[in-house]
């Protein structure tokens, strides 16, 4: 066998690895992107540490849109098809991407699981994203808005210490709100901090087990439901 001496094999940088596979994602999350604007439907990448409220917080928005809207829900999980469960039984079409290990959703994956789903009058797609503050901040997924939980148990100083990820964040959602008088969490200070790593993040404070702030959240997606059809409407 040949010898590969230093010359032919040259080096890699891991680092310019990882910069072409996040240029082939950006180039299928507008692929994906171009494609939801085209069919009007709004989508929505929920991104949060393990257990922070996503799968609670999608089975309380499904309750209180589902009579108004058509919804559909992926679901990225390292192993199980436990969430896509759930959403079933909320009658609402749900798709398990199990990712095998991979830490976090890729645009590529969003696009194989697409043509697997009816996407027909669908006004809103939500991506739950595996859970974790770091591997899913880099990837987008065609989205529109990225939502990021940080649910009262987990401590208030996640902003500053996963700021890639809440500076591609769009809407800070502060879950468990029940909890706030048990536990040690300062709205104000996480509010504080992740306007020091984005000035543009909204944020929303709310409980899906009490149901403390879910017409704000709600009415904040029928809104955006609504831009969405008003760009589609100019169009034609
Ligand atoms: N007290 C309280 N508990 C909640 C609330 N929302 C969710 N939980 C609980 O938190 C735990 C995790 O909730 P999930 O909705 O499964 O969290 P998740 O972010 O989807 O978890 P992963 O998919 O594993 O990352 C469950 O035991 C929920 O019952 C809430 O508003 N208040
Ligand atoms: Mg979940």
């Amino acid at each position: 066998m040949k010898k590969l001496t230093d010359k032919a094999v040259g080096t890699l940088q891991v680092h310019d690895v990882s910069l072409n596979l996040l240029k082939a994602n950006d180039y299928v999350a507008e692929l994906i992107r171009k494609d939801m604007k085209e069919r009007g439907i709004l989508v929505i990448n929920l991104v949060s540490s393990p257990g922070s409220g996503k799968t609670s917080l999608l089975e309380e928005t499904i309750a209180c849109l589902k009579s108004e809207m058509k919804l559909a829900v992926l679901e990225g999980d390292l192993q199980t098809e436990r969430d896509a469960e759930r959403i079933r039984k909320h009658g609402i079409q749900a798709l398990q991407i199990v990712t095998g290990g991979i830490c976090h959703l890729e645009a590529q994956m969003i696009q194989q699981a697409l043509p697997k789903i009816d996407l027909e009058g669908v006004d809103i797609l939500f991506v739950e994203n595996v859970g974790n503050l770091v591997c899913p901040a880099s990837y987008d997924l065609g989205e529109d808005v990225r939502v990021t939980l940080v649910s009262v148990t987990e401590g208030d100083d996640k902003p500053k210490k996963y700021p890639s990820m809440f500076l591609t964040t769009d809407i800070m959602l502060v879950t468990k709100s029940d909890l706030l008088p048990y536990v040690p969490f300062s709205v104000d200070a996480v509010i504080e901090d992740a306007r020091e790593v984005n000035a543009g993040i909204t944020t929303f404070v709310l409980s899906s087990l009490k149901g403390e702030g879910m017409a704000e959240w709600c009415e904040f997606l029928r809104r955006q439901v609504q831009l969405k059809r008003t760009a589609v409407d100019e169009k034609v």
